[in-house]
């Protein structure tokens, strides 16, 4: 069968703003998470879990990414916490720039920990350096067990993987050694975290696995 690829080069810009983001937020002790996933993995709602656990301790603040609506800013609206509406009018993806734009109107000298959604793709997302410190994926687990191989760089670059909605695991013919194989296959240094946010399992190691590194970038955890 006759393959073709096409690459065009456009990250190269996207890499200078990114650097320069991430002096910025390196300077105000910000620490910084890309969440990636699928539409409908759970990412918001693990994001609105993590909030819940951690915002009494910590000041936080959410870039929420999406192609028209306000739907999941307005739900973290709902927690009182800071939160900043990004539209990329149908692209699949954020970028460095909207990242700048957005720092430049939020209040960064009283964040510690700054999460951004980024828009459900597991394709294009995964490219783009947003300055985060690490990219978080969320994998459900209604989504098959074929979808790490089928889609590897968003896997091959985060430092930290979320399989979320284990309720659900005995409803499905999801199989987590198969998971574990396959995910260590493609990066064996990947954390794993798994979650439900019906039944709050696994949320709890998770809020503390950030707090631990908030507090190694120097963001304040009132304790
Ligand atoms: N059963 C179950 N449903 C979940 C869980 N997490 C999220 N959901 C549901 O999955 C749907 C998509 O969640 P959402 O957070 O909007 O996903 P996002 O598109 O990745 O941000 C919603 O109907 C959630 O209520 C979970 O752990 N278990
Ligand atoms: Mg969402």
């Amino acid at each position: 069968m006759k393959q073709i690829l096409v690459k065009k080069n456009i990250l190269g810009t996207n890499n200078e703003i990114a650097k320069k983001n991430r002096e910025l937020l390196k300077e105000k002790g910000i620490f910084t998470i890309n969440m990636l996933g699928s539409p409908g993995a759970g990412k918001t709602s693990v994001l609105e879990k993590i909030i819940k656990s951690l915002k009494k301790e910590l000041n936080m603040c959410v870039i929420e990414g999406d192609l028209y609506t306000t739907k999941d800013a307005d739900r973290i609206e709902s927690h009182g916490i800071q939160v900043l509406q990004v539209n990329t009018g149908g692209g699949c993806h954020l970028d460095a720039l909207m990242i700048e734009e957005a720092l430049s109107n939020i209040n960064i000298e009283d964040t510690d920990f700054l999460i951004i959604e980024n828009v459900g793709n597991l394709v294009c997302p995964a490219s783009y350096d947003l300055s985060e410190d690490m990219k978080v994926t969320v994998l459900s687990i209604t989504e098959g067990n074929d979808k790490p191989l089928k889609y590897p760089s968003m896997f091959q670059r985060s430092e930290v993987l979320i399989v979320n909605k284990i309720d659900l695991l005995e409803y499905t013919n999801f199989s987590m050694d198969d998971l574990y194989e396959d995910i260590k296959s493609l990066n064996e240094n990947i954390k794993i975290f798994e979650v439900s946010c019906t039944t709050e399992e696994g949320i709890k190691d998770l809020a503390e696995y950030f707090k631990e590194k908030i507090k190694e970038k120097g963001g304040v955890v009132n304790a």
